[in-house]
């Protein structure tokens, strides 16, 4: 019997960390699972997994819309909101991923590894060592920029020691000049090249069911959060827009600040504040709650939304 084809793939508008992962997995697919895994993205590749693709010359996997009859290996997620159109209980092959569980399930039992550590590709490289299978130079450097890319270059909440480890045992393999590479990875994640207000909200934007209710949130991560606020009033707009448009219950958007690790946080109406001032105790100044050392969505604003509003 012909086994259906299998793909990796992350969550919607998909980041460094869920594209990179997808790459990893394809790339040691057969040893890991023995069988060929297609890296695909659910979404449009960002600046910053484009800078690190060209850099290492790897074609950028292609966008893929609805899962028909693919087996799917899912990493860096696993909430149903966040996954294409098409995964069901019976194509979903396994998980690789470090988030809370979101919810997805299985018909059968399947691979499933999750753990609390900085990004996927430090999952990806335990199995890799567990499994004694040796890592290249492109895929060390794959899993580096994971681990920069997710924890902020060590500086999110979400960091733990084993992602310092795992980073100064691949780059004795990658050699990375990191100085002068993480410069270039935060410029390119800050790039409004080719960029409209709308793809700074949806960029890195994810959807949460939270008891009855429908939040989004969106980040832009930059080394110049000047650079969004100057377009507030454009982005207030979109997202209030947004908001009604997708039927939201809630909706935040934050320009979070990687080099001084701040966040500004979007308020676009009076739910959302009421919400935001109760959590994070903030001022909102003219649309804008200034949140000093928040940067992590999943470790310092969703839990804390959750636990209001399950
Ligand atoms: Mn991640």
């Amino acid at each position: 019997m012909k086994q259906n084809k299998t793909i990796a793939i992350g969550h919607k508008n998909p980041d460094t960390d869920s594209i990179l992962s997808a790459i990893l997995v394809s790339r040691f697919g057969k040893r890991i699972f023995g069988f060929d895994v297609e890296a695909v993205a659910a979404g449009d590749i960002n600046n910053e997994t484009k800078y690190v693709l060209d850099l290492l010359k790897i074609k950028k996997p292609r966008v893929l819309k609805k899962i028909k009859n693919e087996k799917a290996v899912v990493v860096d997620t696993t909430e149903p909101s966040q996954i294409i159109d098409g995964l069901t209980e019976d194509n979903l092959s396994a998980i690789i991923d470090h988030h809370n569980l979101g919810g997805l399930k299985s018909l059968k039992p399947i691979y499933c590894r999750v753990e609390p550590i900085g990004c996927t590709g430090s999952v990806i490289y335990k199995i890799l060592r567990e499994k004694n299978i040796k890592i290249d130079k492109v895929s060390a450097i794959l899993i580096i920029t994971c681990i920069i890319s997710d924890t902020l270059n060590f500086n999110s909440p979400t960091t733990t020691n084993d992602d310092k480890k795992i980073f100064k045992e691949l780059n004795k393999i990658a050699k990375l000049d990191i100085k002068k590479f993480v410069k270039n990875l935060f410029l390119a994640k800050s790039s409004l090249k080719g960029i409209s207000v709308k793809d700074i909200i949806d960029n890195d934007y994810k959807e949460f069911e939270m008891g009855k209710n429908k939040v989004g949130i969106g980040v832009w991560e930059t080394t110049d959060p000047e650079s969004v606020n100057l377009q507030k009033s454009k982005i207030i707009r979109e997202l209030i827009n947004k908001k009604k448009k997708d039927k939201l219950n809630y909706l935040f958007f934050a320009a979070v600040d990687i080099i001084k690790n701040n966040a500004y946080l979007y308020i676009i109406g009076d739910k959302e504040n009421s919400l935001a001032e109760d959590i994070f105790g903030g001022k909102n100044k003219d649309n804008i709650m200034f949140l000093k050392e928040v940067v992590s969505r999943k470790k310092q604003v969703v839990p804390q939304l959750r636990k209001k509003l399950s």
